[in-house]
């Protein structure tokens, strides 16, 4: 794994681009990054020569392409068997979570889209927004410290963009919960995806809800 390419999207809206980005970074495993700026007329094109998907985030190490970023994350635990816990019942734990954050939530995804640069404070707390943002509370409180299992990890890098959606919308989180979305956010890492983020200039409407 020695020549490892990371494909990206936008850093101010790719929530799922931003999970092996950043678990990448914080296990500090070398890898070249390629942004591809999405929606515009040729980023389907050149999606298409990293993945079979046509979607960022898309992790190419040499001939084989991995894309969807669970899968990624499960590419580099082979390797790097610190991104999910050593207990076999943590483990399974948080492979479950991981799993539930990466095909639920759907109504978080759509009413409070990640994005960096925002602030929408009250925005987006439909019913259901409300009743996804309490399952996550009740993820979170169940984090050991500093991260949810311990050290960070494949959930944490997961869930990362939860962090984000609730700093962008102002989220009121309490104990447990501010603890464990105040340690992410202080990682040189995401800090780091955040100054990207500011720095872009594409600003893609679909995404910007509340402007
Ligand atoms: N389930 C996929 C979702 C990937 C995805 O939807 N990526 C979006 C950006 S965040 C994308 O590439 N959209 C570009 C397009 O569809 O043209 C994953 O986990 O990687």
């Amino acid at each position: 794994m020695a020549d490892l390419l990371l494909v990206v999207g936008n850093k101010n809206y790719s929530s799922w681009s931003l999970r092996p980005w950043l678990a990448m970074k914080v296990l500090g495993i070398p890898f070249r990054e390629h942004r591809i700026a999405l929606y515009q007329p040729e980023s389907k094109r050149e999606l298409l020569q990293y993945s079979p998907a046509g979607k960022v985030p898309c992790l190419v190490d040499g001939a084989t392409s991995v894309w969807d970023s669970l899968a990624i994350l499960e590419y580099l635990a082979e390797r790097h068997p610190g991104l999910w816990p050593a207990d076999a019942a943590l483990r399974a734990r948080a492979r479950s979570i991981s799993a539930e954050m990466h095909s639920g939530f759907p109504n978080l995804r759509q009413h409070m889209s990640m994005n960096v640069r925002r602030r929408h404070p009250g925005k987006g707390r439909t019913p259901e927004v409300l009743a996804e943002i309490a399952r996550i509370v009740a993820i979170w409180s169940e984090c050991r410290g500093p991260f949810l299992f311990g050290p960070f990890g494949a959930a944490d890098a997961m869930y990362a963009p939860v962090v984000l959606r609730f700093r962008t919308y102002e989220v009121e989180l309490r104990s447990v919960c501010r603890a464990y979305a105040d340690a992410v956010l202080a990682l040189p890492a995401l800090q780091e995806w955040m100054r990207d983020a500011e720095r872009e200039t594409e600003v893609l409407p679909q995404f910007e809800l509340y402007v």
